[in-house]
């Protein structure tokens, strides 16, 4: 392998002990920030007894990072809009936003240098990928306050590509502007990773030019990854990131070697956790992703709860060369586990589980319906003519430990969503 590096690669091959150094240097400084420079942050640090002013003064780095308070999505729609921002607005040159489903979004706000951050962290993961100066990519994510589409041509042009900013849906443009513009590289949400592959095989052509995809913004299981290296005939990378901590790519994404996420370390500092204890886990252990970051400015993130479940793969060199932290691809969210007549899931399973049945396409709903307090469960699926409800039935039996009820639908009969895909619903069949 010949590892590719955006221009500051001696940051991505930092031996162990000196990036070690950057972080504690850089976790001070954070601590600095957010208590000198936010009352909700400040108040945030007294609730758990520390004394905001006097705790940069003392504080080690990272081996006293676990005295600090964790802080989740609740304490960015508590502060909306801009209640834990660590600058005056005057300083402030762009925001994005996510909605979830409950509640005040969650917004983001940035400096020039926190700008400067992410385009840097994606431009790190154009280079990673194997893109070089010139390359056309095709962002496909929509351009707005989903942090997708601007994220990833902020990094794009840092890493000197020429970007064909698409935004998302109408596919058959898509095809055509890759085709007339020698698209190398697409970038978008996982889902829309499929619907391209659909649309190529629906009018029977390729795309002679493309041999990179970079997906990610939702669960995205081994099945689902190879169906897109196949069927595209291209090299897929998982990128990572969210609103808090900046945006994609913020968070890294898998090398060439495949084998986990590579966090960039000097930027975020990763713990896994146990959801229910709050403690720190083995390596190894699948638990709720904790991020710090190191470098932002307007509105830094401390021990945020992300609600990601994921293990730390290895804190080894990694065979590109890089020396920062792999984690497993991310798995499900807290928030995602479904519990059915006893038995706990995640989606992602139901996906993977779908996935190893021949003819099974990847678009399926989980329905779970609710009468008088009982939960149970139909998953519907499309597929290709010859498999049948049973076939999908008895795998799904044989892998998740209960028999779903379900349907099997033809090709394009499942409902699609812009952006990222909705994959669970929930119906009430109780009588008013
Ligand atoms: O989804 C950022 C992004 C955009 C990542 C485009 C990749 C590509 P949010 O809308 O704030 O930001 O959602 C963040 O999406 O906490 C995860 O639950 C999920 N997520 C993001 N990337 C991945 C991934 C963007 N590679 C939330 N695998 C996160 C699995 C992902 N889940």
């Amino acid at each position: 392998m010949r590892p590719t590096y955006f221009n500051d690669h001696v940051q991505e091959t930092l031996p162990l002990a000196s990036l070690r150094r950057l972080q504690d240097e850089r976790l001070r400084q954070t601590v600095l920030r957010v208590t000198t420079g936010n009352v909700y942050y400040r108040k945030l640090f007294e609730s758990v007894g520390l004394d905001a002013s006097g705790i940069a003064a003392n504080f080690r780095g990272i081996e006293d990072i676990t005295k600090l308070p964790t802080t989740s999505k609740d304490d960015f729609r508590k502060s909306y809009p801009l209640g834990m921002c660590c600058v005056p607005k005057m300083e402030l040159r762009e925001m994005h936003m996510s909605s979830g489903s409950t509640g005040s979004p969650i917004v983001m706000p940035y400096t020039v240098n926190d700008l400067n951050q992410w385009a840097m962290c994606m431009a790190r993961c154009y280079r990673m990928a194997g893109t070089q100066p010139g390359d056309v990519i095709q962002i496909t994510p929509t351009f707005g306050l989903f942090n997708g589409g601007f994220g990833m041509y902020h990094g794009a042009r840092a890493a000197d590509l020429f970007v064909v900013p698409t935004g998302s849906g109408n596919t058959e443009r898509q095809i055509r502007l890759a085709k007339d513009f020698g698209t190398r590289i697409f970038g978008g949400v996982a889902s829309y990773g499929i619907r391209l592959l659909e649309a190529l095989e629906a009018s029977g052509s390729k795309l002679e030019s493309l041999e990179i995809g970079i997906f990610g913004a939702e669960t995205f299981t081994a099945g689902l990854k190879e169906r897109l290296t196949n069927g595209l005939g291209i090299e897929v990378f998982d990128i990572y990131g969210m609103t808090e901590t900046g945006g994609v790519g913020t968070l890294g994404m898998d090398c060439p070697a495949h084998c986990g996420i590579h966090v960039w370390e000097d930027q975020y500092y990763a713990e896994v956790i146990n959801p229910a204890t709050g403690g720190n886990v083995p390596d190894g252990t699948i638990g709720e992703l904790v991020i710090t970051s190191l470098q932002r400015e307007a509105l830094p993130v401390i021990r945020f709860r992300t609600g990601d479940l994921t293990s730390i793969v290895s804190r080894d060199v990694c065979e590109c060369g890089r020396t920062h932290v792999r984690i497993a691809p991310i798995s499900g969210r807290t928030d995602d586990m479904l519990i059915i007549k006893g038995v706990n899931f995640f989606p992602s399973q139901v996906e993977q589980a779908l996935l190893e049945i021949p003819g099974v396409l990847p678009h399926y709903q989980i329905i779970i319906e609710e009468t008088d307090g009982v939960k149970d469960i139909r998953v519907n699926v499309e597929v290709e003519s010859g498999v049948t409800g049973f076939v999908v039935e008895k795998h799904l039996k044989e892998k998740l430990g209960f028999s779903p009820k379900g349907d099997v639908f033809k090709a394009g009969e499942l409902p699609r969503q812009d952006g990222k895909a909705q994959r669970v619903f929930y119906k009430s069949n109780d009588k008013k």
